[in-house]
C-alpha cells in the first residue's frame, strides 16, 4: 500500500522517472528507509536515458528523405534518347518518347563531320523535300525543325532537351560533304515517334 502511494505521488514529477523507480522501490520490500534514498538517485538517471534516446530517434528521421530526393532525378530518364551518328546512319537508342521534355544525347561515332535534326513531319524518313544537293530543304512547309544539334567532330557529343509534341518525327543529318557526298540522301535519317 505505501509502495503504490509513493509511485503514484510521483506520478506528478515525471512519468519517465516513475517507470524505473517503482521495479527498484518495491521490490526490496523492507521499510520506508530504502525508498527514500533510490527516488533521489533514480530520477536523474532516469531522465538521462530519456534524453538519449530521443537523439537517437531524431538522428534516423532526416535518413529517410535522403532516398526520396535521388529517385525523381531518375523519372526524367523516360524523356531520354541516347542517338548514336555514325557514316551514315542515325541510330537512337529508343525509337518512341513520351511528349514533353525530351533530352537527345548525341554522339558522333562516325569518322565526319555530323549534326542531328529533330523534324516534325508526317512525310516517311526518306521522302523528305530534298534540294538539287541530295540535302534536305529545311524551308519546305511540310516540315517544323523542332530543334538540332549543329557540326560534331568524330568523337565529339552534345545534348539537348527540347520540348516534343505527340506525332511523328525523322532524325536526320544534313550535311553534305565538300566532295558532294549529302549525309541525308546517303542514309542518316531514321523515324522517331512521340507518343501522348
Ligand atoms: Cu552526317
Amino acid at each position: 500500500m505505501s509502495c503504490r502511494k509513493r509511485a503514484f505521488a510521483l506520478l506528478g514529477v515525471a512519468t519517465a522517472a516513475i517507470l524505473a523507480i517503482v521495479p527498484v522501490a518495491c521490490s526490496g520490500g523492507n521499510g520506508s528507509d530504502v525508498t527514500p534514498a533510490p527516488a533521489t538517485i533514480a530520477s536523474p538517471a532516469a531522465t538521462r536515458p530519456v534524453t538519449v534516446t530521443e537523439h537517437a530517434q531524431t538522428n534516423p528521421s532526416p535518413q529517410p528523405t535522403r532516398p526520396l530526393t535521388t529517385q525523381p532525378a531518375a523519372t526524367p530518364a523516360a524523356g531520354v534518347a541516347n542517338v548514336t551518328l555514325v557514316d551514315y546512319e542515325i541510330q537512337p537508342d529508343v525509337a518512341t518518347v513520351p511528349a514533353g521534355d525530351v533530352t537527345f544525347t548525341v554522339n558522333n561515332a562516325g569518322s565526319a563531320y555530323h549534326s542531328l535534326l529533330i523534324i516534325k513531319t508526317d512525310l516517311p524518313p526518306s521522302a523528305l523535300p530534298q534540294d538539287d544537293d541530295g540535302s534536305v530543304d529545311e524551308t519546305d512547309d511540310n516540315l517544323d525543325i523542332v530543334d538540332e544539334i549543329f557540326g560534331l567532330l568524330p568523337g565529339e557529343g552534345d545534348s539537348i532537351t527540347t520540348q516534343l509534341d505527340p506525332g511523328a518525327y525523322v532524325l536526320i543529318c544534313n550535311v553534305v560533304d565538300d566532295d558532294g557526298t549529302a549525309h541525308y540522301a546517303s542514309g542518316m535519317r531514321t523515324a522517331f515517334q512521340v507518343t501522348p
